[in-house]
C-alpha cells in the first residue's frame, strides 16, 4: 500500500479525530499541512473542489471527510479495530450526534465566547460555512449561555458513559471515542473558559487523558508537492463493488457522471466527475487534473447529496 498521507492542519478538531484514530491503529503516515483558509491551491487538483479539512491521500485515491477516512482506515488496517467488542453500525451514528448538533454548538460556543477577536478573515470565511449566508455575530453572542446549558446536559451523557468504563466501548478504545474526544479537545483549546468548564466532568477528565495518551502514530511531514506528485505517478485502486442500481435512491450507477457536495455546512462547491463506485455508504468519483493525472475522490453518503449531472 502506498502511504498514508493527511492533509491538515495542526488546530483543526476534525482532523485531531483522525489524528487519534491513526495514532489507535498504531500507523506510519506523511502530514501534509494544508492552509487554513482558501484558497488551497495545492489540495484543490487532489480533491476537484473540496475544501473542507481533513482529506486523506493513499497513491491517487482521495478520501474527503473524517467519516470517510476513518471508514478506509479501517477497511484497509482492521486490527486494531474501531469497534472492539463488536460495536460496528450504529457506532457511526455518534458521529451524525458529535458532528452534527454538538459540533455546530461548539462552533457557537467558540464563535460567541470569542466574538470580536476572532481575526476578519477567519470570521468572514467561517462564518457563512458554519452558520449560512444570514451569519450574524451579535446574534451568535447572545446564545452564549443557552449554548453551554446544551453542552452540558450532552457532555454529561458522555461522562455518565464513562463512569465504569476506560473508553466508550469499554477496555479497549474505539471510534466513538476519536468521535466525542475532539469536540473537548476543542472546547479546551479554543473557549477561553473551557479547562474551567471541562472541570464538572470528572470521568471525562480522566478519559480525556486517556485518549491524548493514544496520541497520533507516528507523522513525518511532507511536501504538498510531493503529495501531487506522488499522485501523478499512482493509478487509482481498482473499484470496488458497488451496490445494484435497482436499491440506488438516485437511479446513478457506475459511469454515470455525478456531483457531490456536502450538505452540513453551507457555500461549498459540487465536486463532478465519473462513478466509479456507489453503496448505501460511499461514492467514488473519477477524475483528471494536469497536476494530479488521473485520481479516484471518496465521500460519505451520509451528510452529502449526490446528483446526476
Ligand atoms: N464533515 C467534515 C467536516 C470537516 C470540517 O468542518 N472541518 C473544518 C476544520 S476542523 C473545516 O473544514 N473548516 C474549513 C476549512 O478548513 O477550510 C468531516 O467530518 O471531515
Amino acid at each position: 500500500m502506498s502511504e498514508i498521507i493527511l492533509h491538515h492542519y495542526p488546530p483543526s478538531p476534525v482532523s485531531e479525530k483522525v489524528r487519534v484514530v491513526l495514532g489507535l491503529k498504531g500507523l506510519d503516515w506523511r502530514s501534509v499541512t494544508i492552509p487554513r483558509l482558501p484558497p488551497k491551491p495545492d489540495l484543490m487538483p487532489l480533491t476537484g473542489g473540496y475544501r473542507l479539512t481533513p482529506v486523506m491521500q493513499i497513491g491517487a485515491d482521495i478520501y474527503c471527510d473524517s467519516q470517510c477516512i476513518n471508514r478506509e482506515l479501517e477497511r484497509r488496517i482492521p486490527e486494531p479495530t474501531l469497534f472492539p467488542g463488536g460495536a460496528e453500525g450504529m457506532a457511526w451514528g455518534v458521529g451524525r450526534w458529535t458532528d452534527g448538533a454538538l459540533f455546530d454548538l461548539v462552533v457557537t460556543l467558540v464563535f460567541a465566547d470569542a466574538g470580536d477577536d476572532l481575526p476578519e478573515d477567519f470570521k468572514a470565511d467561517r462564518g457563512p460555512l458554519y452558520f449560512g449566508p444570514g451569519f450574524d455575530m451579535k446574534a451568535i453572542g447572545e446564545k452564549l449561555t443557552e449554548t453551554l446549558v446544551q453542552l452540558r446536559s450532552q457532555i454529561g451523557w458522555m461522562d455518565e458513559r464513562l463512569a465504569d468504563r476506560d473508553f466508550m466501548l469499554g477496555a479497549a478504545p474505539g471510534l466513538p471515542d476519536a468521535l466525542c474526544y475532539y469536540l473537548i479537545w476543542f472546547i479546551r483549546g479554543r473557549y477561553s473558559k473551557g479547562p474551567e468548564f471541562l472541570e464538572q466532568f470528572k470521568h471525562l477528565l480522566a478519559w480525556e487523558k486517556r485518549v491524548e495518551a493514544i496520541s497520533h502514530g507516528t507523522p513525518k511531514d511532507m511536501e504538498a508537492a510531493e503529495a501531487l506528485a506522488i499522485a501523478k505517478a499512482a493509478t487509482p485502486d481498482a473499484a470496488s463493488p458497488s451496490d445494484p442500481t435497482s436499491l440506488e435512491p438516485t437511479g446513478l450507477g457506475p459511469g454515470d457522471m455525478a456531483a457531490v457536495v456536502p450538505t452540513d455546512v453551507s457555500g461549498c462547491p459540487a465536486v463532478t466527475g465519473r462513478i466509479t463506485q456507489i453503496t448505501s455508504q460511499t461514492i467514488a468519483l473519477a477524475r483528471s487534473d494536469d497536476r494530479v493525472g488521473d485520481v479516484v475522490v471518496h465521500f460519505p453518503r451520509a451528510g452529502y447529496r449526490v446528483t446526476g449531472v
